[in-house]
């Protein structure tokens, strides 16, 4: 346990996202809550955010809560309009767009982008009255820039830290959002912020400069006035060990054994993907189509499964996009397939996590080929699950942030050249054992040490107050040093 902060009481650890993943008996929480919670759990504290549900009116100061062991999970309701507006408009329609480089699919209106600070101010109301004087505060991603800054206007001193899970484009991309200027602000306002590679970091620095909100320093901070914050990459990581088991484990599962007995010994390709633009999922199956293309022989004897959970349909650019890829699929199969043969196997429906880890170890390849993405878990699932003996062959987009931990494994492809990604597929699919085991272990090496738990414990570590700001030091160093 930390030790005691100014008033005496203990460092506890805050956590704030838009949706909080509340534990229900029975449901099985995904990697990222697991690890968020596991973080709580080693000091206590909160998690806090919106409950998920709407209602006509809300009380600005309710709360639901609930304890779970050492951690409060506290949630807020909000207004059908603010769903809309904060939520599926500013966060989904013009920040999540313009954060992966689609100037194109983003739409400003300047009722959403109000309710996106004001929605923020809401949670800071509603958070300030819980936070302890000497609480850590860690806010995550798009749809919370403006929270610390919020917190700071309340009065709160705490150590505030900010983690971006997507990507940040360089300025010449950015400054389109509206409200530019003021998210700059909000996120000057943290104590460290966090980005999934350097090159988010640079292009976040570059934002501060020309902006003429901060100067950066040779050790890596920024000053922001007379404050100095820290910019950093914290790559996101998994649970290594604990997939590689879960995969290890799948071949009982009757799924698996399913899947496997429906193969009739065919090579088989995976893609598993949210169903999101920034996915690459139209440029992936023209790849492919490619591929047969340039290898008939091959025709009946690969199969590609495709699994796209449906997120987000609410948003109009979602619902073309579902609609779209059905019928890219359709084609695809009609023009490619046999009474034999179906060249795409394609499912919307979310998928047993376990399972899911299964179809990965079965595949020889795992094409993951977004436009943009942050990191993209998707690509180091699939190498943790793999048969050590024999491993699949990982396809990788240069575009995700994943690239610059395993460019010395991956093939690594440019998503919009079906040409160069058929050639890609063609290569991994005659790619030797030797070569491949090669290629797995150098990228295992990455993924041993780069764990999520490693993850939060750096961020902490960072976030943490130095020994000497401290009131009464504690002899370890803290509960959040980096360890892992
Ligand atoms: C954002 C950033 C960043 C997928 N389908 C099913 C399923 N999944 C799981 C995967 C993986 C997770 O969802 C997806 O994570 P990704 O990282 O690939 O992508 P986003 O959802 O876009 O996540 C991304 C991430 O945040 C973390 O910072 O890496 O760049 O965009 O774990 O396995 N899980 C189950 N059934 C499915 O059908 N159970």
């Amino acid at each position: 346990m930390f030790g005691p902060g100014p008033s005496g009481g203990n460092q506890r650890l805050i956590v704030v996202s838009n949706r909080v993943s509340v534990p229900r008996a029975g449901a099985s929480a995904g990697g990222l809550a697991v690890a968020l919670e596991a973080a709580l759990q080693s000091s206590g504290g909160i998690w806090f955010g919106w409950s998920g549900e709407t209602r006509t009116a809300i009380d600005a100061d309710s709360l639901h809560t609930q304890q779970v062991g050492p951690v409060t999970f506290a949630t807020t309701d909000l207004t059908r309009r603010d769903v809309e507006d904060y939520y599926l408009g500013y966060s989904n329609r013009a920040l999540w767009p313009v954060c992966h480089y689609r100037l194109d699919l983003s739409r400003f209106n300047e009722r959403e982008t109000q309710a996106y600070f004001r929605v923020n101010d809401l949670f800071a109301r509603k958070l300030a009255g819980l936070v302890g004087p000497s609480d850590l505060v860690w806010v995550h991603d798009y749809h919370l820039i403006p929270l610390g800054a919020a917190l700071r206007d309340r009065g709160l001193t705490n150590r505030i830290g900010f983690f971006l899970h997507i990507p940040w484009p360089p300025p010449e991309v950015v400054s389109a959002l509206p409200g530019y200027r003021r998210l700059l602000q909000g996120l000057a306002a943290y104590d460290v912020v966090g980005f999934q590679t350097e090159r988010d970091v640079e292009h976040f620095v570059r934002c501060l400069e020309e902006e003429g909100l901060g100067t950066s320093e040779d050790d890596g901070t920024v000053v922001v006035g007379d404050r100095r914050i820290e910019v950093a990459s914290f790559p996101i990581g998994i649970d290594t060990e604990g997939v590689a088991e879960m995969a290890d484990k799948s071949v009982g599962l009757s799924s698996t054994r399913r899947m496997l007995a429906s193969l009739e010994g065919k090579r088989l390709l995976i893609g598993v993907d949210r169903l999101d633009y920034s996915k690459g999922l139209r440029e992936r199956i023209r790849s492919y189509v490619a591929y047969l293309a340039a290898h008939p022989e091959e025709k009946g004897r690969v199969s590609y499964l495709q699994i796209t959970p449906k997120s987000r349909s609410e948003v109009p650019e979602y619902a073309e996009l579902e609609r779209e890829v059905a019928t890219q699929v359709g084609e695809a199969n009609g023009a490619c397939g046999d009474f034999d043969w179906t060249p795409i196997r394609y499912l919307t429906q979310n998928v047993p996590h376990a399972t899911l880890m299964g179809l990965y170890r079965m595949a020889d390849v795992g094409l993951v080929t977004p436009l943009r993405d942050g990191m993209n878990l998707v690509a180091k699932e699939f190498v943790a699950s793999q048969d050590p003996q024999d491993p699949g062959v990982l396809i990788l987009s240069r575009y995700a942030g994943a690239a610059f931990e395993l460019e010395g494994g991956a093939l690594i492809v440019n998503p919009y050249d079906a040409v160069g990604t058929a050639e890609a597929i063609d290569r991994a699919l005659r790619m030797s054992r030797g070569e491949r085991r090669e290629r797995w272990e150098t990228m295992m090496d990455v993924l041993r040490t780069h764990t999520v738990n490693a993850w939060w414990q750096n961020f902490l570590a960072a976030l943490s107050p130095a020994e000497d700001e401290r009131s009464a030091p504690s002899s370890s160093g803290g509960a959040f040093g980096a360890t892992a």
